[in-house]
Order: C-alpha cells, then structure tokens, then sequence
C-alpha cells in the first residue's frame, strides 16, 4: 500500500518514558511551554511498577496488536480496493459538501481553571500560586500557575508535587462549584434561553438570533457575555464562535485563559481551519484512535485523514472482516465522518440533546 506509517518514538530500549501516554501526559491549555520530555519522564518513572501502570501497559500492549492488526489490513489491499474504497469516500464528502449549512452562529464557553478559580476568588491568599483542587491521589485541576510545570487535571498529586515542589492542594468544595455555575448560566441565558450545559463550567449557545436582533457580531457577543460573566461571578471565561457547535468547543480552547476565538460563517475559513486541526481535537477521537491513525495510515490532521479516505473506509467499513475491525468499526468510522461533518455542516442540532 501506498501511505505512510507514522514514525513512532523510541518506544523500546532507552527511552521508555516516550511511550508511556496517560490520561494526564497529554497537553491541555496553559502547557504550551512546558518541557514535555521532562514530565513524561517524571510521570514514569514515578508511576512504574504501580497496578495503575501495568493496567496502561496492557492496554498499550492491546493497541500495539490492534496497529499490527490493521497494517496487514492494509496491505492486503489491491489497487483496485483502493480505488473502489476511493470512489465510496468521494461520495459521502460531496454527500456532506451539498448539506454544509452556515446560516447558525454557535458559541461555546468554558470556565477558565474552574475549580481552582473559584478557590482562589474565595481565599484571595492563593492567588499568583501554584495550585492544585483534589488530593495526593487526584487532581481535579490546576491553575495556570501550575500547569507551567506540567501539573495537570487526572494526575495523581503525589506527581504533582514532584513536577512542582511548591504546588498548593486545596480540597474541592462542590457546592461552591455549583453556586458560581449557576450564576454564570443567568448570564448565558440572556444571549440564548435554550443554551444547554454540558457541565458546570461549559455551554452551548446558539447567538444566531441575537445577533441579527442586535445587530452585532458574534465577537462582540462573546465579549460582552465574557465581560458580564466576569462581572456576575469575579471569574474568567473563554469562548468559541463558530458556525457549528464542534468547531465552536475547539475555538473556546485556543485564546484560553480569558480569550476568545472567532472562525467566520465563510466555508473557506472553516476548510482552511479544520485542515490543519489534529485529529486528537475532533470529540471522540482519543489517544487510541490517535495513535492507530497515525501509525497505520500516518494521519495527525483532519486534512490527512480525507486525503486517507478511501483507506479509512477500506479498513472500517462493515464490508470489511476481522474481529478487530467489526470491534472498532463505529468508533472509528463515526472519528472518519465527523472529520469529514467538521467541513461539511452544522451536524449537532439541539433536538440531538
Ligand atoms: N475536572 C475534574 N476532573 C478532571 C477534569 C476536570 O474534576 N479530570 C473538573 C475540575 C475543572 C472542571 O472540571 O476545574 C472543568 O474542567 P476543564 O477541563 O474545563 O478544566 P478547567 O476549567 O479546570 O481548566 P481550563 O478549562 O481553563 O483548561
Ligand atoms: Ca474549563
Ligand atoms: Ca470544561
């Protein structure tokens, strides 16, 4: 067959550490400068030997099967597989191309370190400070203070501690969660009454109407919720416009903490953003699809993954035999369509909820 493997790391001998990924080795928000290498490193050694990493071997050992599994797929396939498989993408890209639907305006907001922002607005002591809500054995989240360590959301805190020796533990304090998202949805119901949560800290809101009511952007929405977020609760948001709910939560992420980021109602953006997005952002696709993708078919962007279509298709379709396939067959076929939903429409309606 034609494409690419990925390249995987020194998974072997001398820097195993590489190969360890966790819930808590992947990057979130306000790690963009963190020396990587160096946590991963920390992570595992701390972690070796543990029930909970020799579970994470396992279930890497599964993935590695699974990869050799689909590499074989893969190159049993004829041209004329190919080509056949090549024609069924095609179809279903102009299927989704003709329903592309950019008439909505979607904002997606997201509490900015939730936990540890309400804490720090309760006890003003803690601000400026490394923190972490949860306990030596998890942490709920981080401030941005201690994610330039690498201290994150999901990592036991003995970790923690060892990646940033100054790190502050405060215990969560659900109630208080609950208040102050309460008082944030006041706000989110005055741009859209039938917004809808998908947790304390997030929502959905469709602004198309009160744009045109208005007369004004979405960007000036988003900033003026933002500012009267700010103002109802002494906390910070960021938020996402797009013209479909996904790509919306993907923009929340980018200008974070207290930013925002606006993708116009124009298919040219949207088809130039999604491009270059990782496949990892897409809902749905975790760390094992990640590494499937990438190291069967060299996929890490959406781009890569219609340029890989006829392949995708050929190995996860229902035609197609093998247990593993038929195992994987609607994750990984549904990770496919919503890459290609990412350029085509506004899938998520709210009767879908
Ligand atoms: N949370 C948790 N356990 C996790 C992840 C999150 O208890 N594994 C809680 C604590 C977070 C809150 O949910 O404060 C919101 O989660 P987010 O993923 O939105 O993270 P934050 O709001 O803390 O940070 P940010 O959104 O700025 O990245
Ligand atoms: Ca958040
Ligand atoms: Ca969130």
């Amino acid at each position: 067959m034609s494409s690419a493997a990925g390249t995987p790391s020194d998974c072997g001998g001398h820097r195993p550490w590489q190969s360890y990924h966790t819930a808590y080795t992947n990057a979130k928000a306000g790690m963009e400068g963190v020396d990587r290498e160096k946590v991963q490193k920390v992570i595992y050694e701390m972690s070796k030997g543990s029930k909970y990493f020799e579970n994470e071997q396992k279930k890497e050992a599964i993935t590695k099967l699974k990869i050799e599994h689909l590499r074989a797929q893969c190159a049993k396939l004829t041209d004329n597989d190919i080509s056949h498989f090549q024609k069924v993408a095609e179809k279903k890209i102009l299927e989704l191309e003709a329903s592309r639907d950019l008439s909505k305006i979607w904002l997606h907001t997201d509490m900015d370190a939730f936990y540890a922002a309400v804490e720090t607005l309760e006890n003003p002591s803690l601000k400026g400070k490394p923190l972490a809500v949860g306990s030596m054995s998890m942490i709920a989240t981080a401030s941005y203070e201690a994610r330039k360590f690498g201290v994150r959301a999901a990592m036991p805190g003995f970790i923690g501690c060892k990646l940033c020796p100054d790190l502050v533990f405060v215990r969560p304090n659900f109630g208080r969660y609950t208040h102050y998202s309460g008082l944030a949805r006041k706000v989110f119901q005055r741009y859209d009454p039938n917004f809808f949560a998908t947790s304390l800290d997030e929502a959905y809101l469709d602004i198309t109407e009160v744009c045109s009511e208005r007369g004004i952007t979405g960007e000036e929405v988003a900033s003026e919720l933002r500012d009267a977020v700010h103002q109802e609760t002494g906390l910070t948001c960021s938020a996402g416009v797009a013209p479909n709910r996904m790509i919306a939560k993907v923009c929340s992420d980018i200008n974070k903490p207290n930013g925002q980021f606006i993708l116009p109602n124009d298919r040219d953006a949207v088809t130039t953003f999604v491009s270059t997005l990782p496949i990892r952002k897409i809902g749905g696709i975790g760390k094992v699809t990640e590494q499937m993708l990438h190291q069967v078919l060299g996929i890490s962007t959406c781009q890569e993954m219609l340029q890989k279509g006829a392949f995708l298709c050929a190995l996860f379709s229902e035609g197609s035999t093998g247990p593993y396939v038929n195992y994987t067959f609607n994750c990984s076929m549904s990770s496919f369509q919503e890459a290609i939903l990412y350029l085509s429409r506004s899938r998520y309606q709210k009767s879908s909820f």
